[in-house]
């Protein structure tokens, strides 16, 4: 092994130990007037990208207000950042009885 990738071997492994390199991106849909999947669960500084898939308009929306989409229209989609850990219920501003759960952890 040479130099040069023992030190990059090295350098990402300390990214790693860092948290840097760790965030996903989540991918979560809303379609049949539902969020899928209707919990999901994050770890703090991952992202999670709704795409609305019905005719229907949606948002994804916390009930405590800490994040929201915008109204997303069929086939368009919207990411949301999670800092901090915790358990968000979160619905659908136009269609309130669409409710899910993030969970950060
Ligand atoms: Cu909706």
């Amino acid at each position: 092994m040479t130099k040069f990738f023992k030190t990059l071997i090295t350098a990402s492994a300390v990214v790693c130990l860092a948290g840097i390199a760790h965030a996903a991106d989540i991918k979560a849909d809303i379609q049949g007037m539902s969020f899928s999947p209707a919990t999901i669960t994050v770890s703090v500084g991952d992202t999670i990208t709704f795409t609305n898939r019905d005719g229907a308009p949606h948002t994804a929306t916390a009930v405590d207000g800490s994040f929201s989409t915008a109204t997303l229209r069929k086939g368009k989609s919207e990411t949301i950042a999670f800092d901090s850990a915790g358990t968000f219920a979160f619905f659908c501003k136009i269609h309130p009885g669409m409710k899910g759960t993030i969970v950060v952890q």
